[in-house]
């Protein structure tokens, strides 16, 4: 079996920098060379400068850092920044700890592997602290081996219930701590059959063992959990979030927990979602369930993130009153405050779940009293399954930068899950990650572009997606100037390109039922997932204004505003708050039906324009990854097509209004 790739850690031989004396001393400031972590560094360190550039350094190390207790978000961004600058005695790093110095080691390695200037880039000395406090990666890996919406082979964390630790589990650490990664939930938050034991001595030494190598990389443990263990591992007959029985088993249980797993930083929990047990069959709040937990393992510095994913997944779809993008407001608003300060609600980034394009999730701006991370999905369930190209870090972008008008200043996503705009005491992002044990990691090997730019960004929200995928790019396939500029005509427009063929102007769904990937236009019109379209004759679109579920007025003002009025809603969302004919004129001019017909053309066009781009690699990159990518490519044509077929057909039919260009519609 082949070895797994390196990725952006590959430290391939680099041309510029060889001559630059300074990179034969280092020093190192805030921890000393016991430390594990500086440790690390110093070996990674060595290791890239060594095969980048036939440099073999000296390391000067400097005292031990205090020990800082970490008591809140703000304490851990200060512990992770570092500051890098040069003198004549050569590079200086200085990290607010250990992992400060880690991250200095790493944004010195990128410089070199991306071919800048050393002497340029750290002319004035260069300080960074992380934007969020935690960012982190959720792995829906089930023990079992499976990944749920695993799309790049099985898990590299378990085979056959078993935890597996290999050369794999460091290298995986050293790949997402270069990229920022501070915290990794290892398995998935639908907790079920061995998961379910990983609270008991049966695991309990490898997840020690797997800990201790996260830690050494700077990156917290965190674990899903079942929240009917007391029942289902237990042997109670309840899990009353207020029963005296419940809560003294759950102590017992987490104080064993914590000291034989002594580096596990908290849990995830689902509850009362997707047929998920939870406090809601007691009826006790999603507040009582996330407190009763978090009070417990406060005692060993711990946390809780609970998910908001709560809502009803029976619904008739006869019943048009019912909002599936109310629910996870609906359930948690309410309770704004009353959330103890070691839990954090963990907030989708939209309303349902993850399409293509969705408005931001008004909890977020809505909650103002209680600690939020923000969750986006680099998996790419509804997103193309890494056979389709779809670079995800725009929509990030959008999503961070989003005004939610929640307060005078500080007002965007990335201000809240910063934790600046609520002074929140814990906050930050978190992914559903894409990861499984193919060679490349990610299946389709532009999706890494997703894992590393997702670290990235979680780790400086003002990058742009641009200077993002060019560090992938250089660091990961070629830093030759025509294969860059060809890899980013590709990996930019990617997203919309996706748009435009799958399902249009923010509906959302359109997906084959349970799979996920390809067109099926009615596919979840009369299921019971909440998830409708409510096309007809003469229109289509949900009615979330005023007149309709009420949704659009969940926002703030002014944005509610402009949600409910279909002159003024973004066209991009515009079929999400609003059922409109098809006649209806867009921003840009366009009728609804003719937008759908153009970007549908267009969509495809523009896909085989894409593979057509990467053809041109051939012979340029490397073999492997020409044929993984162009492989992936054709797959893609084939499903881009059945989608603009299927939704023009489908549109023509419903509407008999014809194309104005008279192009093909069957
Ligand atoms: C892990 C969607 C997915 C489920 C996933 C769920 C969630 O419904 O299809 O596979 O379950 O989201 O986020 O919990």
């Amino acid at each position: 079996m082949k070895d797994h790739a390196k990725l952006w850690l590959a430290y391939t031989p680099k041309k510029n920098n060889r001559e630059c004396a300074l990179l034969s001393k280092f020093s190192f400031a805030g921890a000393d060379g016991t430390d594990s972590i500086v440790k690390n560094a110093a070996a990674e360190l060595k290791c890239g400068l060594k095969s980048m550039l036939d440099i073999e350094p000296e390391i000067v190390y400097g005292d031990t850092a205090a020990q800082i207790k970490i008591s809140n978000g703000k304490d851990m961004q200060a512990r992770e920044e570092y500051s890098i600058s040069l003198s004549g005695e050569g590079v200086f790093i200085e990290g607010g700890s250990a992992a400060g110095i880690l991250y200095g080691v790493f944004d010195i390695l990128r410089t070199i592997a991306c071919e800048k200037n050393i002497e340029e880039a750290y002319k004035a000395k260069k300080t960074v602290r992380p934007s969020n406090p935690l960012r982190m990666l959720n792995h829906w890996d089930n023990m079992d081996g499976s990944i749920e919406r695993g799309y790049s082979g099985e898990s590299f964390f378990y085979v056959n219930n078993e935890i597996v630790i290999d050369e794999r589990t460091k290298d995986y650490a050293r790949l997402i701590a270069s990229v920022g990664i501070n915290a990794v939930v290892i398995n998935n938050v639908n907790v079920k059959d061995a998961a379910s034991y990983m609270i008991t001595d049966r695991y309990f030494d490898k997840l020690a063992l797997l800990g201790e190598i996260f830690a050494g990389y700077g990156i917290g443990l965190y674990m899903s959990l079942n929240y009917a263990s007391t029942i289902e591992i237990g042997g109670l007959d309840s899990a009353d979030p207020l029963d005296e029985k419940v809560i003294s088993w759950w102590k017992t249980k987490m104080a064993e927990v914590f000291s034989r797993i002594p580096t596990l930083k908290g849990f995830l929990v689902k509850a009362d979602s997707e047929g998920r047990p939870g406090p809601f069959t007691y009826g006790r709040t999603q507040a009582d369930g996330a407190n009763m937990l978090a009070d417990i393992v406060k005692d060993y510095n711990a946390i809780i993130i609970w998910r908001c994913f709560v809502y009803n997944c029976r619904q008739d779809w006869r019943d048009r009153k019912t909002d599936r993008a109310r629910a996870g407001y609906d359930n948690f608003m309410p309770m704004d405050g009353d959330y103890h300060d070691n839990v954090i609600l963990q907030i989708k980034n939209g309303p349902m779940d993850f399409q293509i394009r969705e408005p931001v999730s008004p909890l977020l701006g809505g909650l103002k009293k209680t600690n939020q991370m923000l969750e986006v999905q680099i998996a790419q369930e509804y997103t193309g399954h890494q056979i389709d190209v779809c670079y995800l870090i725009p929509d990030f972008k959008e999503i961070l930068g989003f005004k939610t008008y929640c307060s005078e200043s500080n007002d965007t996503v990335a201000d809240i899950i910063s934790g600046d705009t609520f002074n929140s005491r814990f906050s930050g992002i978190a992914a559903v990650t894409n990861t499984g044990n193919d060679f490349n990691w990610t299946g389709n090997y532009l999706a890494g572009a997703n894992l590393f730019g997702f670290g990235r960004l979680a780790f400086d929200t003002e990058l742009s997606a641009e200077q993002i995928a060019e560090e992938f790019v250089r660091m990961t396939i070629s830093d030759d100037e025509e294969v860059l500029a060809t890899v980013l005509g590709i990996l930019l427009p990617s997203r919309e390109i996706y748009e435009r063929y799958t399902s249009p102007l923010g509906i959302g769904w359109m997906v084959q039922p349970a799979t996920h990937y390809g067109c099926s236009v009615d596919g979840y019109e009369y299921d019971r997932w909440g998830t409708y379209h409510r096309a007809d004759h003469l229109g289509i679109g949900v009615d979330r204004t005023d007149k309709g579920t009420g949704y659009a007025l969940l926002y703030n003002e002014p944005n509610a505003s402009v949600y409910n009025d279909p002159e003024k809603c973004p066209d991009e969302l515009v079929l999400f708050f609003h059922h409109l004919p098809y006649t209806h004129v867009l921003h840009s001019g366009k009728t609804v039906i003719q937008h759908i017909y153009d970007s549908h053309f267009e969509g495809y066009d523009e896909a085989k324009q894409l593979a057509a781009k990467w053809e041109t690699l051939k012979g340029k990159v490397d073999e492997d990854i020409f044929e993984n990518v162009r492989e992936r490519f054709e797959r893609q044509l084939v499903n881009a097509r059945e989608w603009c077929d299927q939704v023009n057909s489908y549109f023509y039919r419903k509407s008999g209004i014809p194309d104005e260009k008279g192009r093909e519609i069957y």
